[in-house]
């Protein structure tokens, strides 16, 4: 039994590398980040049915259970709406005053329908839950439940474009990072909402954060204000030294 179990999941990790291997022989490869995601062009070369039957190969991280639940610092902004915070940013805090019920989510470019999505419309999507372990660059880990929708739910409503390549995040505190489609949908990259079982605190992101369970903790973006999806890459961190892909 173990060895029939064995030869499947080989038979999938072949499958899958045939498929890149189809998919580099197909591409005429653009300059842009030296990352598996460029290399692969999801946006480019696969429709993106392709892409779906291509992800469910992607690994999982691990997940833990309830009790694993650790304690969890907050770390660079804890609270947009500081004035003494140097990312302080004005427009925070009347919608934290009004519990974000005022609060849009805008998705914006390479999708057919670029429009905003309010908590009530977010918390229509089917959710996800997962108990993960966040590992920032500092050097500290924590574990924490985190609640949401799958990214790639989202980008499925506003309709992406076969052009998409990159997701980008504006936040409300000047934050921004993008993350490549093979990232993007996997499924455990969400936008959550809830962490332990409450709804995001402030401290964490509210009223909704990235957890892209993939990469080092910088990459789940806080405070989310705007999605715009770019067939080019822009180059979030420029020539400060941090990496653009951090891939765990
Ligand atoms: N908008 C925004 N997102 C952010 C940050 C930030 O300062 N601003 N810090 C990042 C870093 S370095 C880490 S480790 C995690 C920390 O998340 P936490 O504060 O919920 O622990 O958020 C990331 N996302
Ligand atoms: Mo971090």
């Amino acid at each position: 039994m173990k060895r029939n179990h064995l030869i499947t999941r080989r038979t999938a990790i072949f499958t899958g590398f045939s498929s890149v291997g189809a998919l580099l022989l197909n591409g005429c490869i653009k300059p842009g980040p030296p990352t598996y995601g460029h290399i692969l062009r999801m946006g480019d070369a696969l429709t993106y049915t392709a892409q779906r039957r291509l992800l469910p190969g992607q690994s999982l991280v691990k997940e833990y259970k309830r009790s694993d639940i650790s304690s969890f610092p907050a770390t660079g902004t804890t609270n947009p709406a500081d004035p003494s915070w140097k990312y302080y940013n004005k427009d925070y805090a009347p919608l934290q005053k009004n519990n974000f019920a005022d609060w849009r989510l805008s998705v914006e470019g390479r999708v057919a329908r670029p429009g905003s999505y309010s908590l009530q419309d977010l918390y229509r999507f089917p959710s996800r839950t997962q108990i993960t372990r966040h590992t920032c660059e500092e050097g500290w880990t924590a574990i924490g439940e985190w609640t949401g929708v799958p990214l790639g739910a989202l980008l499925q409503h506003a309709g992406i474009l076969t052009s998409a390549r990159f997701i980008n995040f504006y936040a409300f505190d000047g934050n921004v990072d993008s993350i490549d489609l093979l990232d993007a949908f996997h499924p455990q990259c969400i936008l959550a909402y809830g962490m332990n079982g409450n709804s995001l605190p402030v401290q964490h992101g509210a009223p909704l954060r990235v957890r892209v369970e993939t990469q080092i903790g910088y990459k789940s973006v806080k405070y989310l204000q705007r999605i715009v999806v770019t067939d080019e890459f822009v180059d979030p961190w420029g020539d400060t030294g941090w990496s653009w892909y951090t891939g765990i």
